[in-house]
């Protein structure tokens, strides 16, 4: 740790810079990509603007934020690595550095259930999570326990999913017109291995896991780590308490099974499903929205692995389709992070993080 922090509820530098990211407010935009691996960060940040210079920080937590502009709008990068803890630092402190609204968009990999190839993209219109159940004995293999839970599903925003599929369809290959696929259902787990069902020298009890997963939950498409938490955190967020009188409806309900057991029980139920908190919302009060695409390199069915050649290929066109998306979807300029004493600001001088590019 370089720098002296302070306050211990939400550590800062005395700069503003937070703790785990490294950024502070005017360092990253509005709308961002996250992905998990830095190469297809630094790819999608070669695709930005050559001006303004980009902003780019590699931070000692091992987060990178590039931050520029594409066709003169701001965007940011942010690679969070993988799992669940590293996305709650990312959308809790960026949106700590954020004024507005905080477009999220996950361009990821993903392990697919169904026949489709590698190297197809999947979008996710709502996501569970599948985690493994730590209070159940996995030495013994307690016959009443459950090992691994499933939760209720949460709604990507569905403006932001249709953009973003409406985006993909211009920069999509034409052969691939049968490989993209929207309005899909995802699993995040909490291990790349146990609760994917994957069998290794663990005893995981997991050698039904996929098939309890595809009984259980209508539509399921991919596995992967990170978009329940995405979604969930942004469908959760408040935003800054105003004198709205904005009401939200109650949330609607698809038909999903909550939980896959050792034993089981229940084989049908709705429930509900959590939406993001600014469905029906016309207060100014400012929102997370959230979105996904799911880049296919594992096929869980025929075992294949996508080759180095396919993901260079699909992460270009992707990649462009997600800024395509973040950058044409339309945010009132009330709801963006002033340009003043950003990166993405003219160069004043009065302007010190300018100075520092
Ligand atoms: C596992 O290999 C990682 O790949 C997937 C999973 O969600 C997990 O993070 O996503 P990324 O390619 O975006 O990292």
């Amino acid at each position: 740790m370089k720098n002296r922090v302070q306050n211990a509820n939400f550590p800062k530098t005395e700069d503003g810079r937070v703790y785990h990211l490294g950024i502070r407010a005017g360092e990253v935009a509005n709308r961002i990509i996250t992905v998990g691996s830095m190469p297809r960060a630094e790819s999608i940040g070669k695709m930005l603007d050559a001006s303004p210079k980009l902003f780019s920080l590699y931070s000692e937590r091992g987060f990178l934020t590039i931050t520029g502009c594409y066709k003169s709008v701001p965007v940011s990068i942010v690679c969070i690595g993988m799992g669940a803890p590293n996305v709650d630092f990312f959308i809790r402190e960026i949106r700590e550095c954020l004024s507005g609204d905080m477009l999220v968009i996950r361009l990821g990999s993903c392990g697919c259930l169904t026949d489709l190839p590698v190297g197809s993209l999947v979008l996710p219109a709502s996501s569970v999570a599948c985690t493994r159940n730590v209070d159940f004995d996995f030495v013994s293999g307690d016959p009443w326990g459950v090992p691994y839970r499933l939760s209720k599903p949460v709604s990507a925003d569905p403006d932001l999913h249709s953009a973003l599929r409406d985006a993909l369809e211009i920069t999509r290959p034409p052969s691939l017109k049968n490989l993209v696929v929207s309005n899909a259902v995802n699993a995040s787990t909490d291990s790349f291995y146990s609760s994917q069902g994957r069998q290794t020298s663990f005893q995981d009890h997991n050698a039904s896991l996929i098939d309890h997963l595809k009984a259980a939950v209508s539509g399921i498409t991919t596995l992967e780590m990170e978009t329940f938490w995405i979604f969930h955190l942004a469908a959760s967020w408040r935003g800054v308490k105003q004198s709205s009188s904005a009401v939200n409806p109650p949330p609607a309900t698809v038909p999903v099974v909550p939980a896959f057991s050792g034993i089981p029980s229940r084989t049908s139920e709705n429930v509900e499903v959590l939406l993001p908190s600014l469905v029906g919302n016309t207060s100014s009060r400012p929102v997370i929205r959230a979105a996904a695409a799911q880049m296919v390199f594992a096929s869980r069915s025929s075992q294949a692995f996508i080759s180095p050649d396919q993901v260079n290929e699909l992460e270009k066109w992707s990649g462009r389709g997600v800024l395509e998306a973040l950058t044409k979807f339309g945010v009132a300029p009330e709801r963006l992070h002033p340009i003043s004493g950003s990166v993405w600001g003219p160069i004043e001088s009065s302007n010190p993080l300018r100075a520092l590019l």
